[in-house]
């Protein structure tokens, strides 16, 4: 292959040579596609510009950002719904701490995720001679990532992106750093060596299969249980053995509860799912089932008040069953009475053998009085669904989310906020797996449209953002992105004036309160300024026609729905982790 013809600001040529001769970019570009990437999501800039040019030009799809964050979160969530690792390009120092957060993020998620990012030249850096957009980047990366690498010759390409490619998807997934120093994209090297030192990476994401005595161990403690309980992470739903598991569940008829990306892996009508039953089951149940759940925050650490302990630190009694593919996860909270180590697929597999036929399903007493509480919870939340107070409030506003989904359930579902978030993780309800995406373990804001993009342009799907305006605001630049590459997103602002609620105000009467935003804001209007479609919706009627039209006519829409700004609770659902003042006044 000879050196294409460089772009009118493309490194500086290469050596006369006799032989034909390759570079450090075409090796770049050459060593993702022979592994199978397709996309980049990036933010151009020295010395990645030429990259995103031949990257496109080569037939990868480039998604040039507004903001780096946002490729990155896009990148990460590419990587949840693939299990191929998102690619993030970014340029040095700034660029690239841009897009650290996401990598981050990649890491505490478990999404096989690589930020890729050009750096200044490595003499000046390490002399700290004050270079362009000087930074030690690998030493920053190291601890916020599961890997981090650094190519420095051009002949070593194949084998940086191999060990990247490895490092995230292997395993636990998580997020990889490889630092690519300008100079390397314009080295040459002879075009054969530069082919022969290309790694096609085999078998990335090996099977774990766990051993034969941990199955048993979890079979008898499920077997011996009179109420048990299945708990699906998004390790359950990453993994994409969505068969099996729903054999599990069904052939166990074991109740079960999805944690909030997990929605969809069985429809949350299914009778066995205990959803709306989740403060009753979770200190009732004697055993339980983690399937790619990890016992952090948001299962209260496995133990207190919501496990039936005494107090915030005692445990609740339940015995625990671990399905995950870090042997490290187990007993990091509460005992685990039986680990069961390996990847979901062969492990889900393992215990559908080892149950066989015969199984006994939970005692009537347990399923049926969930079932109870269920029925009571699900009428309850009918009632309020059906109400139409002035001004709309999240439920009535969820209603109409809530029935676009059921009849668009291959839809996507992207969601970000407090009480936005909360309100629609219980209110709509997901029918397929991989549907939700959402604020994950850190419960960040920032997610949402780099999290449209990359569902839109990795799954061809409409998608459905539901969006606090606060929320929003971390990413809303990109809504030129979505109209760009005019994406079928369809955004609903949940619009009630501020961070939990629109109603604070300072009590010097100097500023507006630190959570409260200009009154009856029209987010619609960004949308015209990029010729995508605005709507102002102050009604469910009115906030279902939009939405009915963006999903018929797939064009890139933001609505701003109007929510009673006396609506939201602080903090949504979480309001006890803020800390209390001591001193009252
Ligand atoms: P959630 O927030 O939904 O409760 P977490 O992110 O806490 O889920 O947990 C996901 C867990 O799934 C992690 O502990 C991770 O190691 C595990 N995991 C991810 N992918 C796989 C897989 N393919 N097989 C087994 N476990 C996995
Ligand atoms: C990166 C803290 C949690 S929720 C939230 C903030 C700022 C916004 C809530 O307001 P919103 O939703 O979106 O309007 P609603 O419906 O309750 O009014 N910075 C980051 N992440 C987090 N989680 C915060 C700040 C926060
Ligand atoms: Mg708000």
């Amino acid at each position: 292959m000879a050196i294409a013809t460089p772009a009118a600001n493309a490194a500086p040529a290469a050596p006369a040579a006799t032989h034909e001769m390759t570079d450090g970019f075409h090796l770049v570009i050459e060593a993702l596609k022979l592994n199978g990437i397709d996309t980049v999501f990036g933010l151009p800039g020295i010395p990645i510009t030429d990259l995103t040019r031949m990257l496109q030009a080569s037939g990868i799809r480039v998604i040039s950002f507004r903001h780096e964050q946002n490729a990155g979160y896009a990148a990460s969530i590419a990587g949840f719904l693939t299990q191929k690792p998102g690619i993030c390009l970014t340029v040095s120092a700034p660029g690239f701490l841009n897009g650290l957060t996401a990598l981050a993020h990649a890491t505490t998620n478990c999404f096989p995720m690589i930020l890729v990012s050009g750096s200044s030249e490595r003499e000046i850096v390490d002399l700290q001679q004050g270079d362009y957009e000087e930074m030690d980047q690998l030493a920053i990366a190291k601890p916020l990532c599961k890997a981090a690498f650094r190519v420095l010759h051009a002949e070593d390409i194949g084998v940086g992106v191999a060990r990247a490619i490895r490092a995230a998807v292997s395993g636990r997934p998580g997020g990889v750093y490889l630092d690519l120093p300008a100079k390397l994209f314009s080295q040459a090297i002879e075009a054969a060596a530069g082919r022969n030192s290309l790694i096609k990476v085999v078998d990335a994401a090996p099977r774990q299969i766990p051993s034969q005595d941990s199955v048993k161990r979890a079979v008898e403690l499920l077997r011996g249980a009179k109420k048990p309980l299945i708990v699906l992470g998004k390790g359950a739903a990453y993994a994409q053995a969505d068969a099996d598991i729903r054999t599990l569940v069904e052939k166990t008829g074991i109740p079960y509860l999805p944690m909030s990306m997990a929605k969809g892996l069985l429809p949350d009508t299914h009778e066995q799912s205990a959803s709306a039953a989740r403060s009753f089951v979770l200190p009732e149940a004697d055993v339980v089932m983690l399937v790619g759940a990890r016992l952090n925050w948001l299962l209260s650490h496995g133990k207190g008040k919501t496990w039936g302990g005494k107090d915030h630190k005692s445990w609740g009694g339940q015995k625990f069953v671990q399905v995950d593919i870090s042997p490290q996860e187990a007993d990091s909270n509460v005992r685990i009475d039986a680990p069961v180590v390996g990847d979901i697929g062969s492990c889900v597999a393992a215990l559908l053998k080892e149950i066989g036929a015969g199984w006994q399903k939970p005692p009537a007493e347990w399923t049926g009085a969930i079932a109870e509480r269920k029925d009571k919870n699900i009428a309850k939340m009918a009632e309020t669904l059906a109400k139409d107070p002035v001004p709309m409030n999240f439920q009535s506003a969820l209603n109409v989310v809530r029935d676009l989904v059921k009849a668009n359930p291959d839809a996507i579902l992207v969601n970000e906020g407090a009480n936005a978030l909360d309100f629609t993780r219980s209110i709509v309800d997901m029918y397929k797996p991989r549907k939700r995406i959402d604020v994950g373990t850190w419960g960040i804001m920032g997610i949402g449209m780099g999290y449209c993009v990359a569902a839109a342009v990795t799954t061809k799907q409409q998608v459905i953002a539901v969006e606090g305006d606060s929320a929003f605001g971390f990413s809303g630049m990109e809504v030129e992105t979505i109209c760009r590459y005019d994406l079928p997103v369809c955004i609903v602002i949940m619009n009630n004036n501020g961070v939990y609620k629109g109603t604070d105000v300072d009590p010097t009467g100097r500023d507006p309160a630190p959570t409260v935003f200009v009154k009856n804001a029209r987010y619609d209007k960004i949308m015209d300024a990029f010729g995508g479609v605005g709507v102002n919706a102050a009604t469910p009627a009115e906030l279902r026609k939009a939405m009915e039209e963006a999903i018929r006519s797939r064009k890139p829409t933001l609505i701003n729905a109007v929510i009673d700004e006396t609506a939201g609770t602080e903090s949504g659902r979480i309001t006890n982790l803020n800390p209390a003042a001591a001193k009252k006044k």
